[in-house]
């Protein structure tokens, strides 16, 4: 794919704006990018602030950007709005594939979407796969609200961790190491690199068999071949997104790669490691599953937002019949679930 014309990146900016902001004409906006053809996929990566995040996304974007392939950064900044361009400016490291006519690089603030990030992430989605983007890669900072809001529009996830800095609280921060398809030991030109690798190996081993990749169970009530039992949440959750070799032909043990991005060691191998699991996620239904699950999210909160919008108008203290309910609730006349049948009967 050819680089985007100049005029076509204002296009694009003013569209992505417009859509963000949801400023006048977005709809329309809206309305032709999610007719699109086919889908960029969604490279979401997190970790903890400093784990050199920016300069990883910099190095797969030039490699992966190298043949053409239209490639968009999506920086997601979880400071306050008003931290202004500069803070942000200084948390991009995109040296090296901005120069690339073929990549395109914009951050978001994580702050001030009406209907939150993950809305805003989903459209932005659409729209960069409208004008053509193959690839999207997702920086968001590991632990945060941000995080888990913009991880359900990834396709797949890299967590990010980098040696010592306190390799127990990286793995514990809002289960971290739950939410991976592919886990990078980032400068790992510096010691204990290896030490904080084998710490996530160990940590994954307990939900998962065989080898990092695909693996192909011949015979998986063997003895040694069953994984532990998950019965926790996020181990079943884990059984659904890697598959469950007791069902399944094939599942996804995330592979843990030592990686130097501001030596591009082990980029190559990092970005052949993420599209053999976008492989494996398209031959498994995943990939399909997962983007409908992203639009099932998305209807549901514009529904949400629609149903709400009659009563969420007014101010609690203006006279409504929600006020005249909230009365009659709080002076034990009535219940919230008698209040919220009645004026859903008034409305449709
Ligand atoms: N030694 C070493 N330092 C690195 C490596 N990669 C990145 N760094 C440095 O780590 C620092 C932080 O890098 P960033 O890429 O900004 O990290 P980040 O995770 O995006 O940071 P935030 O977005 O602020 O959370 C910078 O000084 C980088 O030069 C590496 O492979 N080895
Ligand atoms: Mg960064």
């Amino acid at each position: 794919m050819e680089a985007l014309p100049r005029a076509d990146i204002r296009t694009l900016s003013r569209a992505i704006s417009r859509v963000e902001n949801r400023a006048e004409g977005y709809q329309t906006v809206l309305r032709e990018a999610y007719r699109t053809s086919h889908w960029a996929t969604v490279l979401g990566i997190t970790g903890p602030p400093g784990a050199g995040k920016s300069t990883l996304v910099d190095a797969l974007a030039t490699h992966w950007g190298a043949d053409g392939t239209r490639i968009a950064i999506i920086a997601v900044d979880p400071s306050s709005p008003f931290s202004g361009g500069a803070v942000l400016g200084d948390r991009i490291r995109m040296d090296k594939s901005s120069a690339l006519p073929n990549v395109f690089c914009r951050s978001m603030s994580a702050r001030g979407h009406i209907g939150g990030l993950s809305e805003a992430a989903c459209d932005i989605v659409a729209v960069l796969s409208h004008f053509g983007f193959e690839r999207i890669l997702l920086e968001t900072v590991g632990a945060g609200q941000s995080d888990i809001e913009v991880g359900g529009t990834a396709d797949c996830t890299l967590v990010v961790a980098v040696p010592g800095l306190g390799d127990q609280v990286q793995a514990q921060k809002a289960g971290i190491m739950e939410i991976g398809d592919l886990y990078a030991v980032n400068k790992s030109d510096l010691p204990q690199a290896a030490a904080t690798r084998d710490q996530i190996e160990s940590m994954l081993a307990v939900a998962y068999m065989g080898r990092p990749g695909v693996n192909a169970f011949d015979n998986a009530d063997a003895p040694g071949m069953r994984p532990p039992p998950l019965l926790t949440p996020g181990g079943r959750a884990l059984l659904r997104r890697h598959g469950d070799a007791r069902h399944e032909a094939t599942t996804w043990r995330p592979p843990v790669l030592a990686v130097a991005a501001r030596g591009n060691q082990g980029i190559s191998e990092l970005a052949a490691a993420t599209d053999q699991f976008l492989a494996w996620s398209q031959q498994s239904g995943r990939l399909l599953a997962k983007r409908r699950s992203r639009i099932h999210d998305q209807v549901l909160r514009l529904l949400t937002q629609r149903l709400l919008q009659p009563f969420t108008q007014a101010s609690p203290d203006d006279a409504t019949p929600l006020t005249a309910w909230i009365d009659a609730i709080v002076s034990g006349e009535a219940s919230p679930i008698e209040a919220a049948s009645a004026l859903l009967m008034d409305k449709i």
